[in-house]
């Protein structure tokens, strides 16, 4: 097939799906363009992928100058120089609106493009449940081609914020495990410190103050220390948190890291405490490399962790608890190497990328055969 992926290209989870997901594609023979305003942090290259640069048009009337509208061109461009199939938009604003501006300028014509939708959750939840974002947001959801969630929760979420006709095809996040693998990975610390982790962008989402928090009550009770990745809007406060508990010296803020897998394979605990997530990528990556999660008991989280086996999940908030987790999980060799193990396995046994990439093909598939329904949603 010929495929336009089009994404965020920052840090953020889904981008990542995007990229991993072009990969993916490209590596099973498909013609893949991956469309953005700048190249995928972790899009390498390969023979079967094209990288497209959205070009921003700084002319002086334009005081905003208007990305989504040469996104559209863009796209419209690629699918008729090569007769795309699908356009596949990652996070509903602006992506999936600007690919149905650009299947709709083509429509009758050159090309039969079909637009596909994956939403990733605060695209839903946050952004496009906003009141100025709500219709245009609604509109790409119900006049699509198909719709993907990544997780149940997030499926559920959508359908009843957008008032949808069905919930939208759960298509969960894949991890490489080749890439994410346990092998080589840090043994238990006997005698020595534990590590810690916590990788975000640092949103308020991602309740930061949190994680300093429980790493406060749990470095009272054994030796450890905490490595806090990723950069974003409330890494100074966290900073700042962290002094003020008098645990400076034991917390490292070592801003964005290129290979994640060797940081998770490096850490014996992953902390994700956010409000909620959707699916909790971050997590399933560290899983994969065999770092047991203390996570929120919300959103799509309880998808991915076995409460009791791949990690733990508790109360947003509750530090306490949270903090009797961490310890419950690390306190014996051989019960972090049961998690440790249970992890990996979960990891590979339920998200691995070779399990989920045909559940994108058979849905690019579905979505080419029908013409489209109203309302959007390919069921
Ligand atoms: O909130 C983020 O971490 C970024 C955001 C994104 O779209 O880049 O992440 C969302 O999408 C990820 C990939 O599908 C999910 O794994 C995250 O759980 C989700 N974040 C939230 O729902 C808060």
């Amino acid at each position: 097939m010929k495929i336009a992926i089009s994404c965020h290209p920052t840090t953020g989870g889904s981008g990542v799906v995007a990229t991993e997901l072009a990969l993916g594609l490209a590596e099973r023979g498909h013609d893949v363009h991956v469309v953005s305003y700048e190249r995928p942090f972790r899009l390498n290259s390969h023979d079967n992928i094209r990288f497209h640069k959205v070009n921003v048009q700084d002319y002086p009337l334009f005081k905003y100058p208007p990305h989504d509208l040469n996104l559209a061109n863009k796209l419209a461009q690629i699918a008729d120089e090569v007769k795309l199939d699908i356009i596949h938009a990652h996070y509903a604003v602006p992506h999936a609106v600007s690919a149905m501006l650009a299947r709709d300028m083509l429509c009758g014509c050159t090309s039969s493009v079909k637009v596909v939708t994956t939403v990733h959750g605060t695209d839903i939840t946050l952004v496009g449940s906003h009141h100025d974002f709500y219709r245009v947001c609604r509109y790409a959801m119900t006049r699509n081609d198909g719709t993907t969630a990544v997780s149940q929760w997030l499926s559920d979420r959508t359908q009843d914020e957008f008032d949808l006709d069905a919930t939208p095809t759960v298509i969960p996040n894949f991890v490489d495990c080749e890439k994410f693998s346990p092998d080589r990975r840090a043994g238990y610390p006997d005698g020595g410190e534990f590590v810690m982790l916590h990788a975000s962008n640092f949103r308020p989402v991602k309740r930061v103050q949190d994680v300093i928090r429980v790493f406060q009550l749990v470095q009272e009770r054994l030796p450890s220390r905490l490595v806090m990745v990723g950069d974003g809007p409330e890494r100074g406060m966290a900073e700042e948190m962290a002094g003020e508990l008098g645990i400076c010296d034991r917390v490292d803020f070592v801003g964005k890291q290129n290979d994640m897998a060797e940081v998770y394979r490096n850490g014996h605990l992953f902390l994700l405490l956010s409000d909620y997530e959707s699916f909790g990528l971050s997590a399933l990556e560290a899983m994969a490399c065999g770092t047991p999660v203390i996570a929120s008991r919300a959103g799509g989280l309880v998808e991915v962790i076995e409460d009791g086996r791949s990690g733990r999940l508790c109360k947003v908030g509750d530090h306490t608890a949270i903090a009797n987790a961490a310890v419950e999980v690390l306190h014996s060799a051989e019960t972090w190497q049961r998690y440790s193990r249970h992890a990996s396995a979960r990891a590979k046994d339920s998200f691995c990328k070779n399990l989920i990439l045909p559940r994108y093909e058979a849905f690019y598939d579905k979505v080419i055969s029908k013409t489209s329904v109203a309302g959007g949603v390919v069921v």
